[in-house]
């Protein structure tokens, strides 16, 4: 491998040593990275959810370690995927803000990546599921008729199939190592994300053929009767049916874990669910008692089981590090009107944490997280660590005890000992960003918002956004809620929370993390 490729300006992080391996354990455990949609930390029964049940991941939290602060590094899908993949904080980067279904590739092919480094220490990468990291040369040039180049190949993985955006956003279709499945030469695909085709319908003009109805935005092309963000024409034999994605995207992962099994793989298998627009497989239709966003929760258990399923029959599990997490937390209207928030009820999708999606209120950002390992992780663990995404790739090449190239994960650090349970401490500090980029410190049991611009909360989502022109400071120890903002009363700790952040935020900042 070439490591001048991956040479970026960026402070050299010096972090924990690598695993030590007993003696005679095999060195090369498989991975399998389960990364949700928009599912919040209250979302899952093993995180106190009474009002749905998900007993496949509370069975992955009995047989492992059960994360109750760990982190995605955004509140949103496109940077907390990026950070997570390249072990850098997207606010480093402009361009990596929610994309478009037409965006150009967010992650540039010569930056290093998780896959890179599984691809390098000899695995067989896999990606299969939502994307939403861009695919082609640059925004809304790519030829969707053609391999879409670059594409998830060039940053390290194998195989790829992807859903390119989100399952609201054109094109509704899937991408299988940079080409559209089922494409029909004869039936050539457009996509624009500023005008609409002629002649083609629209959620605005045409409600009378939708059977989701938008409550905001999504009102641009009709795909299954459901409107979506973006135009799109031709491509009728490529399109998803959104009843099906689940098992699709579950059939592909379990077919790439069976062809690898007698390899090392590595396999990010990243769902749709619980994402807008929430159109369960008929086997979960119904079955929640909380209309469709509840039962792609029901759905997303059942994927899980299937992973866990499939590593059993091939007798795969005793060698497999299986982490489940999600992206960012939770929306209840997203932007359909699909009885998300009139069958809400007693559930509280983020827990007994502030704000949700888009916001850097606890809920935003501290997701469901668990790892499991057999042998090498205690079973039946819960830790309340301070642990982030963003610390992934850096936690697996000490696993591996692969050497990261210079400048690679500037943001993240070796942190096996959190992952697989031997520190309850975890990160030093956190910094978290919301939809609006602004960001917040957590560090110590405090959090730091930092002043910043944007709606202090969208009504059209119901979400507070953590956004003010004053600063706020949380004791997240004794108030986990964020109910009171200490940031007149404790100028000590404001002040040194400020100070921390614009040090990190410099690239200044001290080591170990
Ligand atoms: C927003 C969409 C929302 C969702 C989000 C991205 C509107 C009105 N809202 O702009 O529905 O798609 O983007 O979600 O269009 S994420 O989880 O992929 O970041
Ligand atoms: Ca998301």
């Amino acid at each position: 491998m070439n490591l001048n490729r991956y040479l970026v300006p960026s402070v050299l992080m010096v972090c924990g040593s690598a695993y030590a391996w007993a003696e005679g354990e095999p060195s090369r455990p498989n991975v399998v990275l389960v990364y949700a949609d928009d599912i919040g930390y209250g979302d899952l029964s093993c995180n106190g959810a009474r009002t749905v049940r998900t007993p496949n991941v509370e069975r992955l939290a009995q047989a492992g370690i059960r994360f109750t602060n760990a982190h995605s590094a955004a509140a949103t899908s496109t940077p907390s995927r990026y950070a997570m993949l390249t072990g850098e904080y997207a606010w480093r980067r402009s361009g990596t803000g929610i994309a478009d279904g037409d965006a150009g590739m967010v992650i540039r092919p010569d930056r290093f990546t998780m896959a890179d480094l599984f691809h390098g220490a000899g695995y067989v990468t896999g990606m299969v599921g939502k994307w939403h990291l861009g695919l082609g040369e640059e925004n809304g040039t790519q030829n969707w008729n053609e391999k879409l180049v670059p594409g998830i190949g060039d940053l390290g993985f194998d195989y790829s199939f992807a859903m390119a955006a989100t399952g609201d956003r054109v094109p509704c279709v899937f991408v299988e190592n940079g080409n559209v499945v089922n494409l029909d030469p004869a039936d050539p695909i457009e996509v624009s994300y500023k005008h609409n085709f002629p002649g083609e319908p629209t959620g605005r003009d045409n409600p009378e053929l939708l059977r989701m109805r938008p409550s905001h935005g999504h009102d641009m092309s009709i795909v299954n009767g459901i409107s979506r963000i973006g135009y799109m024409k031709g491509g009728k034999k490529a399109l998803w049916k959104d009843e099906e994605i689940a098992a699709t995207l579950v059939d592909k992962a379990v077919a790439f874990i069976e062809e690898q099994k007698d390899k090392p793989f590595f396999l990010y298998f990243a769902t749709q669910d619980a994402h807008v627009p929430r159109v369960p497989d008929p086997r979960f239709a119904g079955k929640s008692g909380m209309g469709p966003r509840g039962d792609v929760l029901l759905e997303f258990d059942w994927a899980v089981g299937q992973i866990l399923d499939t590593l059993e029959r091939l007798g795969l599990d005793g060698n497999t590090i299986v982490v489940v997490s999600s992206d960012n937390g939770p929306v209840v209207d997203d932007g359909y009107q699909d009885q998300a928030v009139e069958l809400l009820g007693d559930h509280k999708p983020g827990g007994i944490y502030r704000g949700g999606k888009y916001s850097l209120y606890e809920a935003g950002t501290r997701v469901p997280c668990i790892w499991s390992w057999k042998n090498h992780i205690e079973p039946g663990q819960v830790s309340d660590a301070l642990a982030c995404q963003i610390d992934w790739m850096a936690t697996f090449a000490a696993l591996l005890g692969e050497q990261l190239p210079e400048g690679a994960t500037p943001d993240g650090c070796d942190q096996s000992d959190v992952w697989l349970g031997k520190d309850r401490k975890g990160r030093k500090n956190l910094v978290v960003q919301n939809g609006a980029n602004n960001l917040s410190l957590i560090q110590d049991g405090w959090k730091y918002i930092r002043p910043g611009g944007g709606e202090p909360y969208i009504s059209s989502v119901r979400i507070e956004t953590g956004n003010s022109g004053e600063p706020q400071l949380f004791d997240l120890k004794n108030d986990p809620s964020e109910k009171k903002n200490l940031a007149a009363e404790r100028p000590d700790v404001l002040d040194a929370m400020k100070e921390s952040l614009e040090e990190i935020v410099d690239g200044r900042y001290g080591l170990p993390l």
